[in-house]
């Protein structure tokens, strides 16, 4: 299989929910208060959420009055270009221009920073770059480890500290060892936190303190690493997370798993952040660059015509 394709059959998961809206295009039902109530049930459904359901709902009823649509098929047709529209912001890659440039990264317990970096880390190393990999995770011993691991299989150095010293205290060493050495790009690899706990969330403020104060500028990217499996929740740690140390991308992994579509537009819509980049598996290559409209194909094509009959 092509990786497009395989990029579609993953992300074609999202699909056993949104296909029922293509199946509510093609059935060019007249467009009344059921249907509606209709498209509004799925993209609840499909995790678009109450707020980001209401604004594409809202945009399309006012252009079905504008335009005088009459039949469903000619919102379905609107609704997919929203989306995609909507997904779509300025600055999807990296900003490593710097050197060397420190990308912070950031999320909750398991959402998959450390493997996720380890990604990063392999595709930049082919691109040339010199990587050094910091473990700001004091909290288990293990995760220093696994750090490890990944900085071997993807050829990047790595700093660690001792079990139970302050982050910040890593952070530093780990910068001054990357100038010394000359390194590209640094990436600051955090303990999972919830997005709740105001003293945990202050210890990322810190540790962006002592980025700056050692580069003389903020972290070249703040990453907020998403499972796309948490629904909802999605939204509530981007914000809480954006409010501690103003990201600058997300990356939502996992949407190889049973992810629902409808979270990546509504963390863009509470955010106004890009996703840069996607997880579609364990795997040192299962990492791409968040591409909107490779999304929305993906979401809707092949979604089985049977479905109508
Ligand atoms: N299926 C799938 N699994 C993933 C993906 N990304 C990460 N994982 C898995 O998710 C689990 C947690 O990943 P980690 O990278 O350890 O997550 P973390 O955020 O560093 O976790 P903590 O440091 O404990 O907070 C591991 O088993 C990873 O292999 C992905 O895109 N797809
Ligand atoms: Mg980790």
């Amino acid at each position: 299989m092509s990786l497009l394709g395989k990029v579609r059959a993953i992300f074609g998961r999202s699909r056993e929910t949104l296909a029922a809206v293509q199946t509510l295009g093609r059935a060019r039902k007249p467009i009344d208060a059921a249907f509606w109530e209709e498209l509004e049930e799925i993209l609840l459904q499909a995790d678009f959420g109450v707020p980001t359901t209401e604004k594409i709902i809202g945009g399309l009823r006012t252009v079905a009055r504008q335009e005088a649509w009459r039949t469903s098929d000619q919102a379905i047709a609107r609704f997919r270009k929203d989306v995609q529209r909507f997904l779509t912001l300025p600055h999807p890659e990296l900003n490593l221009t710097r050197k060397p440039s420190v990308v912070l990264v950031v999320g909750v317990n398991g959402s998959g920073k450390t493997t996720t970096i380890g990604k990063l880390a392999a595709s930049l190393h082919a691109q040339g770059k010199r990587v050094l990999l910091v473990a700001a995770d004091t909290f288990r011993a293990a995760s220093a480890e696994q750090l490890a691991i990944w900085g071997e299989r993807s050829n990047a150095e790595v700093v660690r500290g001792r079990e139970g010293a302050d982050p910040s205290s890593v952070v530093f060493d780990g910068i001054a060892a990357g100038k010394a050495r000359g390194v590209d790009v640094i990436f600051i690899d955090t303990a999972g936190r919830l997005q709740t706990k105001s003293n945990l969330m202050e210890e990322l403020r810190k540790m962006r303190r002592v980025i700056e104060r050692e580069t003389g500028e903020p972290p070249a990217e703040t990453l907020l690493v998403l499972d796309g499996t948490t629904g909802q929740n999605a939204v509530s740690q981007a914000r809480l997370f954006n409010e501690a140390t103003a990201l600058t991308g997300v990356v939502m992994t996992k949407l190889d798993s049973t992810a629902k579509g409808g979270v990546l537009p509504a963390v863009v819509d509470a955010l106004e952040i890009p996703i840069k980049f996607v997880g579609l598996g364990e795997s040192i290559e299962a990492l791409r660059p968040f591409d909107p409209a490779e999304f929305i194909d993906a979401l809707f094509e092949d979604a089985p015509e049977s479905a109508t009959a």
